[in-house]
Order: C-alpha cells, then structure tokens, then sequence
C-alpha cells in the first residue's frame, strides 16, 4: 500500500540551505526533498541503535588469508555471539588478501561486540561496520 505524502513548508538560514543543495549535487540526489528523507530515515536507524532495538548491521573485513588460525578464530567468534548471522561472503582478493562480508541482526550491543572482537584479530587488516535498520 503505498503512503501519501505530505508537503511541509520549511524555513532556513540561507547558508544551510546552500550546504543542504551541495549535498545533493554530491550525493547525486534528484531532490531536497529525496535528501531530507534519507536524513530523516539516517536518524531513525541512529535512534534503533541507541535505543537498543533489533537492528541490522553489515561487517566488512580485510584480512591476510596466510595468518595463522585466523579463519578458525573467526568461526569461533562467530558461533560464540548470540547474534543471529543471515549470511557471510567470502572473496578472494588476491594471493595475500581476502575479503568477507557479513551480515547480523541482533541488538546493537551484541553487533558491535563482535565487531569489535573480529575487527581486532591479528591478520586483520580492515574491518568496518555499516550500522543499519528496517526503515519506514
Ligand atoms: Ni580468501
């Protein structure tokens, strides 16, 4: 069922607006209006994460496919944390360098601890979270 929309007048120091439509040349929007959405929907994924909800959450990771132990750790931090794992992917970059990228649901606390966990693993030389949630 698709929503209505509705139209709201806003009122703006000048200087912002223009910061605003710079954004929007950037990012490659096709309207302010499309921005403001998306701003709106950034803060309401921010409020599930601060609020503890069930959130969703994407770890990507660079590590040295030739370090010791290291997938098995992975594997080990992975079934150890009960949050839920939809899936992973795993590629291999090149000889020295593999990339996985994986998936969680669970509460901000349990993703961000094993996040923390994998990301800090000697061999692993990138890790970066992408911190995200159903939206409206
Ligand atoms: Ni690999």
């Amino acid at each position: 069922m698709k929503q209505e929309t509705a139209r709201f007048c806003v009122s703006l120091p000048q200087d912002l607006l223009e910061e605003l439509d710079k954004r929007i040349i950037k990012k490659g929007y096709s309207s302010r209006s499309e921005l403001i959405r998306d701003l709106i929907r950034e803060l309401l994924i921010e409020e599930k994460w601060d609020e503890g909800q069930e959130v969703m959450g994407v770890l990507a990771i660079i590590y040295d496919h030739h370090q010791r132990e290291l997938t098995r750790r992975m594997l080990d931090i992975q079934h150890k944390f009960y949050v839920k794992i939809l899936c992973s992917t795993h590629i291999h970059l090149d000889h020295h360098n593999c990339l996985e990228v994986i998936v969680l649901r669970g509460k901000p606390t349990e993703i961000e601890s094993l996040s923390i966990s994998i990301g800090g693993l000697k061999g692993v030389k990138f890790a970066k979270l992408i911190k995200t949630a159903t939206v409206l």
